[in-house]
């Protein structure tokens, strides 16, 4: 009965933060090893690297890209590449372990059918953060989100669809999956700083990936 709702002896379950928002606990955590050897497989070849904000800010961050559609950022804005502009060369492929984790996932919060052609990397060293925005550079918004936490804990926020608005602090561990969407596509989010700390597969790191529908 493994990834049944309410069963934590059985290992992963699911636990609805609000209206279209699950969180799967530790989904990603029975094929943890292989996930993090596709995941250095694409940094290899796209290594995750600093991006600067439109408005100049440097991001704490390191970012890569897999699948069709990768995510830049620098003094022109946002938005989605099908190359990187590192290598000039298309992004790594979505390895199928990492494609087939993210529908599993998001069929299991209710999402099926999704088809994500971009995965973004973030690499979070301790002391990295992220601060509050909304995710709004997707063509699509009905499509869910989905995250994969790898590596040492971090505390995510989860806001409402204001920046003012108070938000909710929630762990974010190693294993853990979060698929978001519908009336919660656009809530305003963030991380704060990573803590010092060392994992058994990623060392002193944090590693989220978002898969998204960019186009
Ligand atoms: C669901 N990444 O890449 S994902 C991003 O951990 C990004 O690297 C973060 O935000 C990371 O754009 C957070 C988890 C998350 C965060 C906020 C949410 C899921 C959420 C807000 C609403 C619903
Ligand atoms: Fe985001």
């Amino acid at each position: 009965m493994s990834g049944s709702l309410f069963a934590p002896e059985n290992g992963p379950w699911a636990e609805p933060l609000s209206a279209g928002t699950v969180l799967l606990h530790g989904w990603a955590c029975a094929d943890d090893a292989a996930l993090c050897a596709a995941v250095e497989t694409v940094l290899r070849q796209s290594p995750p690297r600093g991006m600067v904000t439109p408005g100049g800010q440097a991001m704490s961050v390191a970012t890569s890209s897999c699948g069709d559609w990768g995510w830049v950022s620098d003094r022109r804005g946002y938005r989605y590449s099908a190359v990187d502009p590192d290598s000039g060369q298309p992004w790594p492929a979505m390895p199928d372990a990492l494609r087939t984790l993210a529908r599993g996932a998001a069929a299991e919060a209710g999402f099926a059918g999704f088809d994500p052609d971009a995965c973004l990397i973030n690499c979070y060293l301790p002391g990295a953060r992220m601060g509050l925005h909304q995710d709004k550079d997707e063509r699509d918004f009905a499509a869910p989100i989905v995250s994969v936490s790898l590596g040492l804990p971090a505390v995510f926020l989860l806001g409402g669809m204001r920046r003012g608005d108070p938000s909710a602090r929630i762990q974010l561990l190693h294993g853990d999956v979060l698929v978001w969407g519908g009336p919660d596509r656009m809530r305003f989010h963030g991380v704060r700083p990573v803590q010092p700390g060392s994992h058994p597969l990623l060392g002193e790191r944090r590693i989220n990936l978002t898969f998204r529908k960019a186009r």
